[in-house]
């Protein structure tokens, strides 16, 4: 372990190597355009990584959802699909296996996260409501809104620090949302939004007392708690290696245990479960499901597929029962560090501690010159875009949007490029030309312009902006 590395309950003194435990039984072959090629690719794309074509994409570091590599298991799985309309057999198995895993009583497929965001806040937010949550996500927060919510950031103050060395930055500030209840009154929170680890802020894990803590507040207050578990079992292996008595606890016993504290959950299961598409929802109360399983056939399809053909679902069982196996999320987090610790051996300011899915480079310390209005971490995407061909994203001063009632840019603290990781798909060599390619951007740091936004569109609007070049 690095010494930026912080310290852990489960600390090897000797250095222990760790390595996938899979092999590679099929492979994609990929290309790297030159450099004048990718110049008028990310022009035409008007700098924004995601209107890139992914032809002109050497890695890809964009996402880690839905761009994983399916097991042989899965694979199977997708030629036993049970295509009919109702009661399809794969429904049942994906049932069960968020029973065992997850533990919550009554699930209803979606299409992927959003489509369960959409339902979840349709049916349990009141208009004016407040939403508590450990930071905003984007797609999150915009279904909250759109039903009438208010998003209100609980997190630690620690989790806006990108230097900050605090374990488990994803927690909620427990004195925070004391005061709103205390300001809103209880009955107008809708729920309190925890999501497991939190995206925006590097990936940075919820502990196990601390989501007990909230649990007790809650119920206190008659507030319901929901889990963001899209990428819950990376949170587990953190409880796992940092909060003491865990130590020896399986990944899937943590996970279960943390989601026995919370009412329910949504799922984009196109990260931590391991499937190319697919979502969830899962509660305990009978009668929220209901209205839940009477919701989801107007907007995703009937309540036993919710816009999945069968043979995904049947993927998706399959990838629950893999992706909380600990020698593979070991490795998995294994390979995210491994570039962070690269990178942060070479002086390039990233996020710390290293998060579960991705690594973020701080982008307001890599450009110092640039003012946030000048899109920093859009306009490091972009060169390294066109050093190298590898695709990031941005997660700063785009992606938060505009304030709902002002109108004005919202100005998050944490300006960020993420390269994430998809699972299962790339090898250490890759991750050892990533680090190089960033080293490269970093030295060339001090010729960069930033870009001005030059489209906008409403909803969501880091998808599909378009940005130019500041200075022609
Ligand atoms: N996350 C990601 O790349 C997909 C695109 S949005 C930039 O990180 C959380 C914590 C997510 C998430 C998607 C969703 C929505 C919900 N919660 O993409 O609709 O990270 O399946 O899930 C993306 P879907």
């Amino acid at each position: 372990m690095s010494p930026h590395q912080i310290q852990t309950a489960g600390q090897q003194s000797s250095r222990r190597s760790w390595a996938e435990p899979w092999k590679i039984k099929m492979v994609e072959p990929l290309r790297m355009i030159g450099r004048a090629e990718r110049e008028r690719a990310l022009s035409d794309a008007g700098f924004n990584t995601f209107l890139l074509r992914s032809d002109d994409v050497y890695i890809d570091l964009l996402t880690d959802s839905g761009t994983g590599a399916m097991s042989d298991r899965q694979w199977a799985g997708m030629m036993l699909g049970d295509e009919s309309y109702a009661g399809s057999r794969n429904f049942y198995h994906l049932e069960a296996a968020i029973q065992e895993y997850y533990g919550y009583r009554h699930i209803v497929p979606t299409h992927q996260g959003r489509g369960a965001e959409h339902l979840i806040s349709q049916v349990a937010i009141t208009e004016g409501q407040h939403v508590p949550g450990n930071m905003y996500f984007t797609t999150t927060r915009v279904h909250q809104e759109l039903a009438g919510g208010v998003f209100v950031d609980v997190i630690i103050d620690e989790a806006h620090d990108p230097e900050h060395l605090h374990p488990f930055k994803g927690n909620i500030d427990l004195a925070k949302l004391e005061a709103l209840i205390e300001r809103v009154g209880a009955d107008n929170i809708a729920y309190v939004s925890v999501a497991g680890t939190v995206n925006m802020a590097g990936g940075q894990p919820v502990s196990m007392a601390n989501i007990k803590d909230v649990r007790a507040l809650c119920t206190l207050h008659g507030i319901r708690l929901f889990l963001d578990a899209t990428r819950m079992v990376e949170n587990a292996f953190f409880i796992q290696e940092r909060e003491p008595g865990y130590a020896d606890t399986p990944i899937a016993a943590i996970l279960k245990e943390f989601c026995s504290h919370t009412d329910g959950a949504w799922m984009s299961a196109k990260k931590d479960n391991l499937a190319n598409i697919g979502g969830w929802l899962a509660v305990n109360d009978e009668g929220l499901y209901e209205e839940l399983r009477n919701l989801v056939v107007v907007y995703e399809g009937l309540h036993t597929y919710g816009g999945l053909a069968g043979r995904d679902m049947e993927a998706l069982a399959i990838g629950i029962t893999e992706c909380v196996q600990d020698d593979y999320v070991r490795s998995r987090i294994g390979q995210v560090r491994y570039l962070g610790d690269l990178l942060v051996d070479w002086g390039i300011p990233i996020v710390l501690p290293i998060g579960g899915h991705a690594i973020f480079l701080d982008a307001r310390r890599f450009y110092p010159h640039l003012a946030q209005d000048h899109f920093p971490a859009q306009t490091l995407a972009a060169e390294l875009y066109l050093d190298s061909g590898i695709r990031s994203m941005e997660r700063g001063i785009a992606s938060a949007g505009r304030d709902p009632v002002t109108g004005e840019h919202q100005y998050p603290k944490l300006e960020l490029t993420r390269l994430t990781i998809p699972r299962r798909v790339y090898t250490q060599a890759h991750m050892d030309v990533t680090a190089e390619s960033i080293k490269a951007v970093f030295d060339g740091r001090g010729e960069v312009r930033g870009l001005r936004m030059v489209h906008e569109p409403k909803y969501l609007r880091f998808f599909q902006c378009r940005f130019e070049r500041l200075g022609g």
